[in-house]
Formats: C-alpha cells, sequence, structure tokens
C-alpha cells in the first residue's frame, strides 16, 4: 500500500496488545495502517525496572509481527531508529507527515497524563483524533460514575455485588453461587514450606525478545532489576499457557494460601498474570469466565473461584473506576501528610528486617511480589514510617511488571498509603510484627526479634504501629474499624506508652540518618 492511501492511521499503545482492541474495529487492512512506537519518554518517566521494559518491547514486537501475519500494514518505530523523537507527540507527528492519513485513532490510553497530551494532538496535527472506549473492561468511566454518583461510600464490596449481577458470573439465578457473595473468611491460611508450590509456567526467550534484552541492557543500564533470567510469556498464545498452567497447578490452592507468605517462595499459589492482563495479551472477561467454569466442572473449591474473580471483577475494576473519577486530582492528595524520602533499600533490599528483604529482593529479581507483600510488607512499612506517599506510588510504578497508573495508585495511594482519607479503604492497612509472623515464616528468619516490643533487636513494625497510631490520632481516632486497637492504646500506661514512641524515635532517627536497619 502506498503512502498516499493511509485512511486511517491507527496507534495502538504498549498496553494495548489485543487483537479485539477497539482502535481496530472497523478497520480496513487495505486502507488504514497500524503505528507502534517505543519511545523513551514511556520508559524513563519513572524509571522501570528492566524486566518490565524487555517484557513490554518484546510484547510489542510481537504483536506486531501477529498482525502483519494477519495482513495488517504496521509502521513499527524502535527505540533505536534513526530520528526517533522519544514521545507519543513526536512520533505520531512523524507519522503523519509519513504517511498523511486522513485522521488519527486510538483507543484511550490508560494514564490520565498521556489522555490529557491526546487532546492536544487534533490540533497540532491539524487532522482528527478519535479516542475510544477500551472495551477490553467489564465497566466503562460513565458506568463507573453512574453506580458512584450520589453514594456516601464507594466500597468495593457493594460495587462488586453489582458487578456479579450486571455480569452474572458466579450467579446462580439471583443469587450468588454457593449462598453467599464472599468467601475471603476462608482465605487467610498460613502456607508450610512443606507444601507443593507450583512454579508459573516459564518461557526461553525467542530471538526477538534476545535483541530487546540486548537494548534493554546497553540503554537502560541505570535503571534498577535483574534482567537474567527473563522468562515472561511475550504472546498471547503465550499468556494463554501460562494462564491454563495455572488453573491446572494453583487455582485449586489459590483462595486458602492467598495471604500467606514463605520464604523463598516468590509466587506460591498466585496467578501471576497481572502483567499479561494489563499488556491486553489476556482478556479478563476470558480469565473469568475460564474460573467459573473450573468451579462448575469440580477443578476448584468455590473460595478459590469466588476469590479470583473478586480481584478481577472487583478490585481491579473498582480501581480503574476510582482513578478515572478522581483524577487528576487524586495523584496529589496526602491525607496523612507523609513526608519521609522512601529508604533507599527500596531500591537495594539491603535492610535487616527479614519481611522487607524478601518482598524488595524478589521484586529486585522477578518485577514481581504478590499482593500482601505489597500490601502488608513495603505498603505496610512505608505508612507506617510516615513516607511521602508520592514517593511510594513511584515506587511501585517502576518496579512491577504490571505497573500502569490506572491500576497502580488508587492501590498504593489509596489502598496501600491511606493518602485519600478512607475514599477507598475504610481503614488504614498497618500491622505490628505479629501479623507478619502468623501470615509467613520471615520473623523465624530475621535479625530482630517479633516477639520483642520496644528497644534494640525488636522488630520495628512493633514501636512504629503504636507510633503511628498515636500520632494520627487527629484524622484515625474516631474510626469504628480502629476502635479496639486505639482503645488498646489508651489503656496502657504512660511509660509503656512512652517506651513504644522512644523506640520508634530512635529506630526513624536511624532510617533517616540511612543507617543499616
Ligand atoms: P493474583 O493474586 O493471582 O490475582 C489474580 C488477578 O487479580 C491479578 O492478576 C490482578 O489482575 C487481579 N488483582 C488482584 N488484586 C488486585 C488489586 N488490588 N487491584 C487490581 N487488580 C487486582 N496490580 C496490578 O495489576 N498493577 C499494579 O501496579 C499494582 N500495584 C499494586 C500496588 C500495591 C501497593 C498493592 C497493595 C497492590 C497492587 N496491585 C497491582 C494489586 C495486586 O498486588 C496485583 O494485581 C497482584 O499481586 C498481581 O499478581 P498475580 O497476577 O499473581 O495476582
Ligand atoms: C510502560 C511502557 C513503556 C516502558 N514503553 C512504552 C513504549 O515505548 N511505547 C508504548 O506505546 N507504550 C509503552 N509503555 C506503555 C505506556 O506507558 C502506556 O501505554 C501508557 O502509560 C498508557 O497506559
Ligand atoms: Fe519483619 Fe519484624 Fe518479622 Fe523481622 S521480625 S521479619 S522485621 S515482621
Amino acid at each position: 500500500m502506498s503512502a498516499k492511501a493511509c485512511r486511517n492511521l491507527i496507534l495502538i499503545l504498549g498496553d494495548q496488545l489485543s487483537a479485539d482492541i477497539s482502535s481496530l474495529r472497523q478497520a480496513d487492512p487495505e486502507a488504514d495502517v497500524i503505528f507502534m512506537a517505543e519511545v523513551m519518554a514511556e520508559a524513563t518517566y519513572v524509571p522501570h525496572h528492566k524486566k518490565k521494559i524487555v517484557f513490554l518491547f518484546s510484547a510489542m514486537r510481537h504483536f506486531a509481527q501477529e498482525l502483519r501475519d494477519a495482513g495488517w500494514t504496521v509502521n513499527y518505530v524502535q527505540l533505536d531508529d534513526t530520528d526517533n523523537s522519544g514521545s507519543f507527540e513526536g512520533e505520531v507527528r512523524r507519522a503523519v507527515r509519513r504517511l498523511t492519513p486522513e485522521r488519527v485513532v486510538v483507543t484511550e490510553p490508560g494514564e490520565w497524563r498521556v489522555l490529557e497530551n491526546m487532546g492536544q494532538w487534533q490540533d497540532d496535527l491539524g487532522l482528527p483524533v478519535e479516542i475510544r472506549t477500551d472495551s477490553r473492561f467489564f465497566c466503562d468511566a460513565s458506568t463507573f460514575r453512574g453506580w458512584a454518583d450520589g453514594r456516601k461510600q464507594l466500597r468495593m464490596e457493594n460495587f462488586y455485588r453489582e458487578m456479579r449481577k450486571s455480569t452474572g458470573l458466579l450467579m446462580e439465578g439471583d443469587k450468588p453461587a454457593g449462598g453467599k457473595w464472599n468467601y475471603d473468611a476462608e482465605n487467610r491460611k498460613p502456607a508450610k514450606q512443606d507444601l507443593f508450590m507450583p512454579a508459573p509456567l516459564q518461557f526461553e526467550p525467542d530471538a526477538i525478545t534476545q535483541d530487546v534484552l540486548y537494548l534493554v541492557e546497553q540503554r537502560f543500564e541505570s535503571h534498577i532489576g535483574q534482567l537474567a533470567p527473563f522468562w515472561f510469556a511475550v504472546t498471547r498464545e503465550q499468556a494463554e499457557d501460562a494462564f491454563h498452567h495455572f488453573l491446572d497447578e494453583a487455582l485449586e490452592n489459590f483462595g486458602t494460601y492467598q495471604d500467606a507468605m514463605l520464604r523463598g517462595e516468590k509466587f506460591l499459589y498466585h496467578a501471576v498474570i497481572s502483567a499479561y492482563l494489563n499488556a491486553g495479551l489476556l482478556s479478563p472477561k476470558t480469565v473469568c469466565e475460564k474460573v467459573v467454569e473450573a468451579y462448575y466442572a469440580d477443578n476448584c473449591p468455590l473460595n478459590a473461584a469466588e476469590g479470583f474473580i473478586r480481584q478481577i471483577l472487583g478490585w481491579r475494576e473498582y480501581v480503574r473506576g476510582i482513578y478515572w473519577l478522581k483524577m487528576p486530582g487524586y495523584a496529589r492528595e496526602n491525607a496523612l501528610k507523609g513526608s519521609r524520602p522512601l529508604p533507599a533499600f527500596y531500591w537495594t533490599g539491603e535492610t535487616s528486617m527479614k519481611c522487607v528483604q524478601e518482598a524488595v529482593g524478589q521484586t529486585l529479581e522477578e518485577a514481581y511480589a504478590h499482593h500482601i507483600q505489597r500490601l502488608m510488607v513495603t505498603g505496610n512499612f512505608a505508612l507506617l514510617a510516615g513516607v511521602d506517599p508520592v514517593e511510594v506510588h513511584e515506587w511501585y510504578l517502576a518496579v512491577y511488571a504490571d505497573a500502569y497508573e490506572w491500576v497502580e495508585l488508587p492501590n498504593t495511594l489509596g489502598m496501600s498509603q491511606f493518602a485519600d482519607g478512607g475514599l477507598l479503604a475504610s481503614k488504614p492497612y498497618i500491622s505490628s510484627g505479629n501479623y507478619i509472623n502468623k501470615m509467613s515464616d520471615y520473623c523465624q528468619n530475621c535479625d530482630y526479634n517479633v516477639r520483642n516490643k520496644t528497644g534494640e533487636g525488636a522488630c520495628p513494625f512493633n514501636a512504629l504501629y503504636w507510633d503511628f497510631l498515636d500520632r494520627h490520632t487527629d484524622e484515625l481516632g474516631t474510626n469504628p474499624r480502629l476502635g479496639q486497637p486505639y482503645a488498646t492504646w489508651r489503656r496502657m500506661p504512660d511509660d509503656t506508652k512512652q517506651e513504644y514512641l522512644d523506640s520508634a524515635k530512635v529506630f526513624l532517627e536511624k532510617l533517616d540518618a540511612g543507617e543499616r536497619v
């Protein structure tokens, strides 16, 4: 096809790698050109983990190849191509000059900053830019706005029930399967080292991935994270194989051990599919349907199926709804006025706290940590220590292969850091060492003693927990869900309270001085 024949220039972003993406609807391989670009601005607006960049560039290159094989004309700019301007708008401008399309078509991006920038393209380019709704989600932004409208509280559980009813997933008539909406109470069992742990399916890098590994090694040397071994799926077919492997090997125990943590066990019974879902290699609708099928075929118990469906149909859709409802102001919220810089050990894993060492260590290795590690170890510590939520947010956005702002920001700033003042979570997710000890074997292998409450060698989470509650009495003292800990704190003798506060102070001074903690 000659450049003159280009009717629509269809831009596909790195997290839109789905053959049924809305920008391709009514497209014509004879008249339209697909455009994809690796750009420095996207790879560096936070210092993404090296594995995340390899995953995305390799998946983009494979997707472009699949589209070409299916008869499309794909114009693909690689990071090192001469004259690559380094940004979406620069590359779209160059493509428009080259191909002189009648208009640009794109599916809405997942991040507010990109959408805001796209809003100017029509004027800048002097041709129509059509931005289409992303139909890969169960609930679009305007439907969510309708649900949220007039509600005093925007709780996930209420949203989730509506979604169960509207999709019919795990519904039996108008009743939830098994009679209950939520089986979370069955999903809190600690794991033991002697359980059989299935590993996620791993893939050998092919020639395309090898090229990208070399590129990232050369061009992103200063970014964090280990490159090898690189084993992620980079095509739809591989991602589907990885998901089926989860269905066969891990789904059965997914619910029961959802909150467990074990030394050296990076994945436990988690699906390890978020990077694939968020980039578009897997469809959220299909994975939910497959899990419902597995339940009705007696291949997994209800607490596993419901737990899985709740994460995808509930949490994943809900956080996206909150993001688009509350942006751009949401990113600046700081209800508890956290101001401490993010400790350096978040980038190195060099700390004596075994739980943090494990969570950060595997993050640097794999660009992956499971939910409870993110929430109750690294998130919990940052919240207790009063870290600036923007720094916490930028860390999570950089280090995880599944991180895009629409999903990461509400999880970090809202769920984990309570920086939205309780819009998303009814109470802060905080704990002393006791919770981590109950759910993991980390404490048995830690330099600190979880049973010691204060003083040298005591688990830092213990004193920080009470210090946090004391520090935030004004904001949290009347929170009904914190009634019990505040009552305990108030009943404590003054000298015990003081010991906690002094212990926390000594710890935080060491942290601020950059000493190893
Ligand atoms: P599983 O435990 O196997 O769950 C299955 C799927 O459910 C996941 O793949 C994911 O798509 C979905 N899911 C589960 N919990 C959530 C949730 N809270 N929000 C949205 N989807 C969910 N998830 C991301 O996809 N990207 C992020 O950037 C991200 N940042 C997070 C930051 C913090 C501070 C916290 C506490 C959680 C974050 N999560 C994020 C949610 C969750 O931790 C990951 O989705 C999960 O760990 C991915 O691993 P998995 O595929 O093995 O998930
Ligand atoms: C995350 C990312 C990275 C690292 N690189 C690119 C890229 O070079 N080209 C691209 O199209 N997308 C990339 N992405 C994903 C985008 O950041 C993502 O599409 C936007 O943030 C909107 O969600
Ligand atoms: Fe973490 Fe405290 Fe347990 Fe050590 S003792 S692993 S710091 S919770």
